[in-house]
């Protein structure tokens, strides 16, 4: 919770229902609950999303909001685990972050003023993905959020390295976690407040971020302000909103959100930089994201002229970068390359687009499929995990030419 504010200055988010929208189409393998009552609703300072849960505020964004490499901000999509998220005013005025810790020479609050004048800005363009992205699409389906596809987006993110702040506050030899906590908090004392944790050395790296902006504008109320944290290539359960707290520990953070949530059964999904500390017998902690794309220009169902008939969408990865996506339009038998768009780097969506020739009316079934430089591709079988996390299968859209 935000120091220093009243109960009085807190509140849970407003509700603006929103009439005047395109038209959203709901991939019909999400459960029957959720085709059921999955609408458009705006949030404050936020353009139509695909509403999950609004308290706390779950808003996916809908395909449309993914046709471009950068994503609006208005469109952005936006995830809360408790429901008191303090208003604009409170966190405009009353704002500091503290950095301390038993491992940290001293313990000291910034205000956003200090941080933008005592550190040099830096600024990354990455994938803001939750881990639970296409939780929705599970066969079988799992407990939690049932997004779609649109639980991601992509950004320039602007601010100040993490690892300068921590080394003008002095991190101790033994330094094994940082703990980091936000602003928001739960409605009942008894659910555990949103305290997450990175090992020591990923919050030493050069590509971690405090950000103050986002596509150079201030990151809006639903996505973190006044200041976020920003851990490119890893699953955004780590990249903490309202940043207010930061601990460099020499113990594991040992708390709900690090130890029972965010986990996935051990040796599932390798990654390049095991996360030990908060690893047991049976599971780690899910850190990096895995291969991925996703086919932007049709919606599942579309109608499309079969005359120049052109698949686009977006890839991304853990970081290494996209070497490339193929596309098959049989349903995975034959796969053909598409041409890569702008490289915005290798944190970043990597758009892709593929323009065909005149091809027969009827109906078509689209997949598309991506490679990373480190030669890692897409799952051909859905790798299930309890939680419902890392589901980068290709996805098939099915298009009617004429
Ligand atoms: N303070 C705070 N930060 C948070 C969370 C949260 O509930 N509270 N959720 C995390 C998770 S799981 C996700 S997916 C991202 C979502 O970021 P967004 O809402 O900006 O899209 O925020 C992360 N940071
Ligand atoms: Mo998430």
């Amino acid at each position: 919770m935000l120091a220093g504010l009243g109960a009085a200055a807190i509140a849970g988010p407003a509700f603006a229902k929103t009439k005047s929208s395109p038209v959203l189409t709901l991939n019909p393998a999400l459960p029957p609950g959720v085709l059921d009552t999955a609408v458009l609703d705006s949030l404050p300072g936020k353009k139509p999303l695909i509403k999950l849960t609004y308290r706390p505020p779950n808003y996916e964004t809908p395909l449309w909001g993914l046709r471009t490499a950068l994503t609006e901000n208005d469109q952005f999509f936006v995830r809360y685990h408790l429901s008191v998220i303090p208003e604009m005013e409170a966190l405009r005025n009353n704002y500091t972050l503290t950095v301390g810790g038993d491992a940290a020479g001293k313990e000291v609050s910034f205000t956003l003023e200090d941080l933008r004048r005592m550190f040099k800005p830096a600024e990354v363009t990455a994938v803001c993905q939750c881990s639970g992205n296409r939780r929705g699409l599970f066969s079988p389906h799992v407990p939690g959020v049932q997004w779609g596809v649109g639980a991601m987006g992509n950004a320039v993110w602007s601010g100040i390295r993490l690892k300068d702040v921590l080394a003008k506050v002095g991190v101790k030899p033994g330094a094994l976690e940082l703990g980091m906590a936000g602003a928001d908090g739960p409605a009942l004392a008894a659910t555990p407040s949103f305290d997450k944790s990175l090992p020591i050395g990923k919050a030493m790296s050069d590509d971690v971020i405090l950000a103050f902006a986002m596509n150079h504008q201030p990151i809006p109320h639903y996505n973190g302000f006044p200041l976020r944290l920003v851990v490119p290539g890893w699953t955004a359960t780590y990249w903490t909103k309202h940043l207010t707290r930061l601990d460099i520990r020499t113990k594991p953070v040992d708390s709900f959100w690090m130890q029972k949530a965010y986990r996935v059964p051990k040796g599932m999904f390798p990654v390049e930089q095991p996360f030990t500390s908060q690893e047991n017998e049976q599971t780690a902690p899910i850190t990096e994201m895995v291969v991925n794309s996703l086919i932007t220009s049709h919606d599942n169902g579309a109608k499309a002229p079969a005359n120049g008939f052109v698949v686009e969408g977006v890839a991304w990865d853990r970081g290494r970068g996209i070497r490339s996506v193929e596309i098959s339009f049989d349903g995975g038998v034959a796969w053909v390359p598409a041409q890569l768009g702008k490289d915005l780097g290798n944190y970043s969506f990597r758009p892709f687009s593929l323009r065909t020739g005149r091809l027969a009316p009827g109906r078509l079934s689209i997949m598309a499929r991506a490679t990373s430089n480190s030669g890692e591709m897409q799952a051909e079988k859905l790798k299930f995990n309890p939680a419902g996390y890392n589901n980068n299968v290709p996805l098939s859209v099915s298009v009617t030419l004429a």
